[in-house]
């Protein structure tokens, strides 16, 4: 169903453009590059350009930011307070131990989608704790960029209600 206003504009014009802090972890930077088989041909570009396309369906927009490390994580989190109204994060490994993100993740009060390409639940015993998904507001995981798209339309509907 497409909202319409009673102006017969997209009901999100009226709405204040939000920006969704787009994070990726550790070696993410490689992806396309190597196994294919675990996370597809799609590179890191390609996944930036779907979020920001999707988002800008919302009215919304994207700020995206790549780190293979964990202090500028942290740095990045803490610079998404007060500059943008969401995060979609995808912390690679370090989403299976690093509590520092799991603290700066914590200080920040908008939607936090906790994204992964794989099922990192379906792989070896290491990756099955998350010490992200306790401080997220949902998690997606295992569906490849479709998972990135469902991310921003859980977060345009967040905003919005
Ligand atoms: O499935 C995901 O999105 C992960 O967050 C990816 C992380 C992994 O440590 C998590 O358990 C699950 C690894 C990212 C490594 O990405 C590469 C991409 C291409 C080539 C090599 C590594």
């Amino acid at each position: 169903m497409r909202l319409i206003d009673r102006r017969g504009r997209p009901a999100w014009h009226d709405r204040p453009v939000a920006t969704i802090a787009l994070l990726h972890g550790p070696n993410l930077n490689l992806l396309g590059q190597r196994e294919p088989h675990i996370y597809g041909s799609a590179t890191l570009a390609d996944y930036e350009a779907l979020v920001a396309a999707v988002a800008e369906r919302h009215g919304h927009t994207v700020s995206a930011f790549q780190t293979n490390h964990e202090g500028q994580l942290v740095d990045a989190i803490h610079a998404a307070r007060g500059a943008a109204d969401a995060i979609i994060i995808n912390p690679g490994a370090f989403t299976h131990y690093a509590w520092s993100i799991h603290d700066a993740l914590a200080a920040f009060s908008g939607p936090i989608i906790e994204v992964h390409i794989s099922n990192p639940n379906a792989r070896e015993p290491w990756r099955h704790t998350s010490v992200v998904a306790p401080v997220a507001t949902g998690s997606i995981m295992g569906l490849g960029m479709h998972g990135y798209e469902l991310a921003v339309e859980a977060i345009a509907r967040k905003l919005a209600s």
